[in-house]
């Protein structure tokens, strides 16, 4: 990351949207009461390949499968897919990590309300998960919002969101690079050449974050990458309609 400047993910996710608390959630974090600008923002159509990306580490945790039913909108909104969208926002500026954090407060929102009530998540929920059998196995919680929790997520998480071109030249924190090939992409599969049913992630003389163009190229000589071909090639297919159930 460029040393001058701190950046942060912040996704507003579907349960404040539904909720129409984005407008609290933006006026909380707004520059005159935390000092930071955006770098860029956008509305998304989350994916299952960017969901499990964004979520990897909480693979095989009791709540993993409804983080990713929640993040893609499909747990409040199951019968609106026109609605089912996070609002994604790179916030910039000193200390941006962990003013950021300071304002949504504790992950768990019963946890918000007793130690930091008037945080952000303080007006989330806290459901029951159950299993096949109805008994109660774990929570889910709706806590309106994610925010980088380091600079190491932080980076992962910008360049896993947003691509170079999401935002203006003058706000790309990590290294770019161009790419020299085509890359086409479906489920399962990356090439330099047109599949059917693929799409073009990238062409010739297309900007792109360095480490993504690194994994593509390891990726086509198989090679090992560091991190997954979905994390890399995520963002290039977002809003993208025909990967919308990807
Ligand atoms: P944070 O969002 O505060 O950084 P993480 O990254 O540990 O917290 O977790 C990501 C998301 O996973 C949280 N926003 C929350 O929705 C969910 N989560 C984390 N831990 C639990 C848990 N023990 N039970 C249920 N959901 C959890």
């Amino acid at each position: 990351m460029r040393k001058d400047v701190q950046q942060t993910l912040v996704l507003i996710k579907p349960d404040a949207l539904k909720n129409s608390l984005t407008g609290y959630v933006l006026s909380q974090l707004s520059e005159y009461h935390t000092s930071l600008i955006f770098a860029a923002t956008k509305v998304v159509k989350v994916t299952k390949l960017l969901a499990e990306a964004h979520y990897a580490e909480h693979v095989g945790k009791v709540f993993f499968p409804s983080l990713l039913e929640m993040i893609t909108g499909h747990l409040h909104y199951p019968n609106d897919s026109d609605k089912q969208r996070v609002i994604a926002i790179i916030y910039e500026g000193p200390g941006a990590i962990a003013k950021v954090r300071e304002v949504c407060g504790p992950t768990n929102p019963h946890v918000a309300r007793d130690e930091k009530p008037g945080s952000i998540r303080s007006l989330g929920t806290v459901v029951p998960i159950f299993d096949e059998s109805g008994k109660m196995v774990g929570d889910r919680m709706d806590n309106l919002i994610h925010a980088s929790a380091n600079p190491e997520d932080a980076e992962r998480e910008i360049k896993l969101w947003f691509k170079p071109n999401d935002m203006p030249p003058a706000k790309r924190a990590f290294t770019t690079g161009h790419s020299e090939e085509h890359y086409y992409f479906r489920p399962g599969k990356l090439s330099t050449s047109y599949m059917p049913g693929s799409i073009c992630l990238l062409a010739p003389g297309d900007v792109a974050w360095k480490s993504d163009l690194e994994v593509l190229q390891a990726s086509i000589e198989g090679k090992p990458t560091a991190y997954s071909l979905e994390a890399a090639v995520a963002k290039y297919l977002l809003n993208r309609e025909m990967a919308e159930n990807w």
